[in-house]
């Protein structure tokens, strides 16, 4: 790909653009507003809440585990048929819905919706996305997948033991496909396929726009290698999307065919259940599995390159330096997303697959702990004798690091089919994907709303308060789920309501009660986050355009950036990692500042050239 060579007349051209525009009403600036930053802002608010409702849903799940059938306090007032308890049914539902929640309106849509909204405009120099009402409608998707979702709780047999959609959030058949199959899987189910098309739909929206936004619309001079690694990240998780997401939405539509029009396509012949007729079907339930995780494994790092793209420019502008192996960590993020795609069988190790399959599956698998190496050691390259600034941003991001080397270590384990047969569905399992997940992106989120919050509103958030939600939750986290990999060590499986029932699982519940203890300090901890987003917006100390001297295009712009983004068409130099350049005054170079004068060493001359 070329870069485009700046002419005066797009210069020109733009320029007017930028100013010239016309007065718009409430509605069309802030609700249903086609500019990226809106619509970024938008997706932060819309995940945080669910982010809250997905927090409160782990929390009674960690109630019945911690303090079996006894009633729980305070929501325990909403179903009173069950006399407050949390019943096997309810608590199926409270797993499902708890972590569709988290992974289809939290993870997915905080790191492509808002952060890829927000910042792929403003990273690459372009005054908006390339089709920006299709941006507006990729927001506006979510809400009825939001709604159906919601509705799946309460139009099904009744609010209450029969409540939700409770097949999990992989919702294998024959739960999700007989509709006699258990309460949850009459209409909850179907809703719950709505929801997820729906969210498909949005998620499909997205990725065309940003790839076709980072392919076309760069400044001038914004070379591939000149963008910063958040931008690689989001261009190369939009890929994933598009070549993932299909594959789940045919299987949803094979899903839905077989509920509603008699097809069999994961209905095996001869299944009986709850006492209905025998099922006629000749088809595999396992076949939802391969296409399910088809889209999920590659799902997984759509839920994380963003994070790490982010944290790898945020941990750059921290330690002073550039990033440690730049072209590394761009094949690196390329290559966990192509291996991301061979390694889907590891879900399915148990199911009785042919030795030759599981090992190539396990062989691919524990290859991606290559390039994930590759990464890490280069993030603490970069820390590596720098100038290490210990604010809410570098704590987060390092809290991304490191909890993420805890997650992928034991996603080693995973991949080898002898230990996985061992550890599979037990608590290891719930362990691992929350530090990945959790204790990798959240916090890399927590550093990205920090870090970029200036730029949404003009003015800082609080530091104090940002440590100390930092330290508050990275404590939770830890006492939350570290324990699950002792628990799942131990042989508890996830998924049960009264894990106690099985008296070589009694002695664990003290554990349990600890980890429900920590996971409502946690929680609470997030409250902090909240106050402190909303004190800062209306009351923050106010900045400049680039408050940590951070070398990005985003930081050439206003703080916030009018409509338009830029007053002229940035211009780039640069790669955006030059801090601490030899022979400069400034410890940050802009990718946007014209190079200088020739250097005067010879020493100073061969690093400007090198
Ligand atoms: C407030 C913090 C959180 C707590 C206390 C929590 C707790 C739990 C618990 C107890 C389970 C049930 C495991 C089982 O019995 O199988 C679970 C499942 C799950 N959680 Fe979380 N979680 C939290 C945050 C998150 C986040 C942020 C994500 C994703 C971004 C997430 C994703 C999941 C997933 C995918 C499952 C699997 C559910 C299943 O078995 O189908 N959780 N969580
Ligand atoms: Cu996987």
């Amino acid at each position: 790909m070329s870069t485009i060579t700046p002419t005066a007349d797009s210069l020109a051209g733009h320029g007017d653009h930028a100013h010239g525009h016309h007065d718009i009403g409430f509605i069309r600036k802030y609700v249903f507003s086609t500019d990226h930053k809106i619509i970024g802002i938008q997706f932060l608010f819309t995940t945080l809440l669910m982010l809250m409702f997905g927090g409160f849903l782990a929390l009674g799940v960690r109630w019945q585990l911690a303090f079996p059938w006894e009633t729980m306090p305070i929501f325990g007032q909403f179903f009173a048929a069950q006399g407050g308890q949390v019943s096997p049914e309810f608590y199926t539902m409270l797993f499902t819905m708890h972590a569709t929640v988290m992974i289809f309106l939290v993870i997915i849509p905080v790191l492509a919706g808002a952060f890829g909204n927000f910042l792929i405009p403003l990273m690459i120099g372009a005054d908006d996305m390339a089709f920006p009402v299709l941006n507006m409608l990729s927001y506006w998707f979510m809400w009825p997948a939001i709604m159906c979702f919601g509705a799946s709780f309460f139009l099904n047999e009744g609010f209450g033991p029969n409540a939700g959609p409770a097949a999990g959030w992989t919702s294998y058949p024959l739960l999700s496909a007989l509709v006699e199959a258990a309460p949850g899987s009459g209409t909850a189910q179907f809703w719950w396929l709505m929801g997820v098309t729906l969210v498909g739909v949005s998620s499909m929206m997205g990725s065309v726009n940003y790839m076709t936004t980072i392919i076309n619309m760069r400044a001038p001079g914004m070379t591939l290698f000149r963008m910063p690694l958040t931008i690689w990240a989001m261009f190369i998780t939009a890929i994933l999307q598009a070549f993932a997401l299909p594959v789940l939405t045919a299987a949803g539509f094979m899903l839905m065919a077989d509920r509603l029009l008699g097809t069999c396509f994961f209905i095996p012949a001869g299944i009986v259940v709850n006492n209905a007729a025998p099922t006629v079907g000749g088809g595999q339930p396992l076949l939802w599995q391969h296409l399910f995780w088809f889209y999920s494994h590659p799902a997984v790092y759509i839920m994380l390159l963003p994070a790490m793209g982010m944290v790898s420019d945020m941990l750059a502008c921290m330690s002073r330096k550039p990033i440690f192996g730049y072209k590394p960590m761009v094949y690196s993020l390329a290559a966990i997303a192509g291996l991301g795609f061979i390694v889907w069988g590891h879900h399915m190790f148990t199911s009785g697959m042919n030795p030759a399959l599981g090992m190539t599956f396990m062989v691919s698998t524990i290859m991606i702990a290559l390039p994930s190496a590759v990464k890490v050691f280069n993030w603490i390259g970069t820390m590596w004798g720098g100038r290490l600034v210990f604010n809410t941003v570098m704590l987060n991001s390092v809290g991304f690091v490191s909890m993420f080397i805890v997650g992928g270590l034991s996603g080693i384990f995973m991949a080898a089919v002898p230990v996985d047969i061992y550890i599979h569905d037990t608590y290891f399992i719930v362990a691992h994907f929350h530090y990945v997940l959790f204790g990798a992106t959240l916090f890399g989120v927590f550093a990205g709303i920090t870090f970029w919050f200036p730029k949404m509103f003009g003015r800082m958030m609080n530091e104090p308060i940002g440590q100390l939600h930092f330290l508050l939750t990275f404590i939770g986290f830890n006492g939350t789920f570290f324990p699950m990999h002792l628990l799942g060590i131990a042989g508890m499986p996830r998924r049960y309501a009264d894990p106690y029932l099985h008296p070589y699982l009694e002695h664990l519940l003290p554990m349990n009660q600890f980890m429900t203890i920590s996971a409502i300090l946690m929680g609470f901890a997030q409250f902090l986050l909240l106050g402190n987003l909303a004190y800062s917006i209306f009351f923050g100390p106010k900045c400049g355009r680039n408050p940590w001297e951070a070398n990005g295009l985003e930081w050439v712009a206003p703080s916030p950036p009018g409509h338009g983004n830029f007053e002229t068409v940035p211009v780039c130099y640069r790669g955006p990692y030059e801090y601490s350049a030899p022979g400069r005054d400034e410890d940050f170079w802009l990718q946007t500042e014209p190079p200088g004068p020739r250097p005067e060493t010879p020493g100073q001359a061969a690093a400007a050239s090198s």
